[in-house]
């Protein structure tokens, strides 16, 4: 499969002696500029419209190419018919990811393949969004540390895994307990119905009804190098879902309206996945799978994985920005940490991610799962170090995740979590936390295990430098 603009990697020019190079002429003095700056300010967010771009894209092979980048499009799209995320769908119908232009012009379009445009910036997401990601990381490589996978008693995983906080996969405990869930988050449509048919749900930053996203998974051309993913916090709040493995949740004695969001639904397609990131607020979580698989990368507390930089406190994560952009360029160095963890998940199976673990996922095929954070006596200490010393990345307590954004409840929220937190810790367990408060309360700082981020914070990020190659 070749570009369908006829867009090849940076590498490339060399190879074919650059003879053909067009990028000089047909850019004229703008050939200075690099293509990230041509394409996300130039032509994306400088409000060109449809028929300005249209006419520039003819003024030259290169100029072609570039006016006809997808996201570009994708936002002139929006800005059009702004909040009809449902009218997309319903007119998507064309197969391939040439149909955000034709929905904008209402006139069909068809791909000129270009010579001599060499360019890893749309390169890389066009590959990215494209290739076989079960072929590229299902059984290829040969990890330091596969995670282990059991069927075991709770008190085998409390002492093995949870207490010692290592990662593992819990075999058979769905099927053993949430047989009638099973049956209910199997494939898409039963998800609807579970549901109920106009619920609103979240999808990173947007809120659509359920029939939206349903609409989307279905129509794959739409789906980018990075799909949109369903991450939803309220869907299944209220479900009973207590299991011997994970007995503790000391975040419920601040109640319902006071702890932070701690269970999501979880939906993408092939392809969606969660990039690098820490669980918030130094908890335990476990990922419950009902149909899929997925593919888990983790790293110990306090190893950054490569091409990953979290921001001082921690609050906030820039990585590639795209999941398979970073397995492309980063992953052969996260091999040689020798600290890789590694593992795909099957249906049927739980994943434990202990606290302060990197951890990052692609879904290999569409997935549904449940994910949940807890804290217990393995990890309460943490949690309450984290409270009291990272204020600002404390997240899940309402609004973006973002201090500009969030109203002054929110921040305010967060600021009083630890006092809340631990006088009903005191309370609920009587004679068993106060001498830690006192300790946390006295310590100046706290030496956490790295960056604690929230998941799908950060997007756009940093794109390969080196020049790339396929040949
Ligand atoms: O399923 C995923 O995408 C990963 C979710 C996650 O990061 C988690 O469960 O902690
Ligand atoms: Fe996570």
């Amino acid at each position: 499969m070749s570009h369908p603009y006829g867009v090849q990697p940076e590498g490339n020019r060399f190879l074919n002696s650059g003879c053909d190079d067009c990028r000089d002429r047909g850019l004229g003095t703008l050939a200075r500029l690099p293509d990230s700056f041509l394409i996300d300010h130039l032509l994306e967010d400088s409000y060109l419209g449809p028929v300005c771009l249209c006419r520039l894209s003819r003024v030259s092979r290169v100029f072609y190419v570039y006016c006809h980048v997808e996201s570009i499009w994708r936002w002139q799209y929006m800005r059009t018919f702004p909040a009809s995320f449902q009218a997309i769908l319903e007119e998507a119908t064309l197969t391939s990811t040439l149909c955000w232009k034709s929905l904008v012009t209402r006139v069909p379009h068809v791909a000129l393949r270009m010579r001599g445009v060499y360019s890893d910036y749309l390169f890389h997401p066009w590959l990215c969004a494209t290739c076989g990601v079960a072929d590229h990381l299902e059984g290829r490589t040969v990890t330091p540390h596969p995670i282990p996978k059991a069927a075991m008693d709770p008190a085998t995983f409390l002492r093995e895994y949870e207490s010692k906080g290592r990662p593992c996969v819990l075999q058979g405990v769905i099927q053993a307990n949430w047989q009638h869930l099973l049956e209910k988050f199997e494939t898409f449509s039963q998800v609807g119905e579970t549901l109920g048919q106009n619920r609103r749900v979240q999808c990173e930053a947007m809120c659509v009804t359920w029939p939206e996203y349903y609409a989307y998974l279905n129509h794959r051309e739409l789906h980018s190098e990075r799909p949109l993913y369903l991450f939803d916090p309220e869907a299944l709040r209220d479900l009973n879902l207590s299991l011997p493995y994970f007995p503790h949740d000391f975040f419920s004695v601040l109640g319902k309206d006071t702890r932070p969001q701690y269970r999501w639904l979880v939906v993408g397609p092939e392809r969606s996945g969660s990039s690098f990131h820490i669980d918030p607020n130094a908890t335990n979580a476990w990922n419950a799978l009902f149909s899929g698989k997925k593919w888990w990368l983790m790293l110990p507390p306090g190893v950054t994985p490569p091409g990953v930089k979290p921001s001082a406190d921690g609050g906030d994560v820039t990585t590639s920005p795209s999941l398979m952009e970073w397995v492309m360029n980063w992953y052969p160095a996260a091999l040689r940490t020798g600290h890789c963890y590694e593992t795909v998940c099957e249906a049927g199976e739980i994943m434990y991610i202990p606290s302060g673990w990197w951890h990052m996922v692609i879904n290999l095929t569409d997935c549904i799962a449940l994910t949940q954070n807890y804290v217990g006596p393995s990890n309460v200490a943490k949690v309450l170090r984290f409270l009291r010393h990272k204020k600002r990345a404390i997240t899940g307590c309402g609004g973006m995740d973002d201090d500009e954004l969030d109203g002054q409840d929110v921040i305010a929220r967060r600021g009083e979590l630890f006092d809340v937190f631990s006088t009903k810790l005191i309370k609920a367990f009587p004679g068993k936390y106060e001498e830690l408060v006192e300790q946390v309360k006295g310590s100046v700082s706290c030496e956490l295990d790295g960056s604690i981020a929230p998941v799908q914070k950060k997007r756009k990020g940093l794109r390969a430098s080196e020049p790339f190659t396929l040949f």
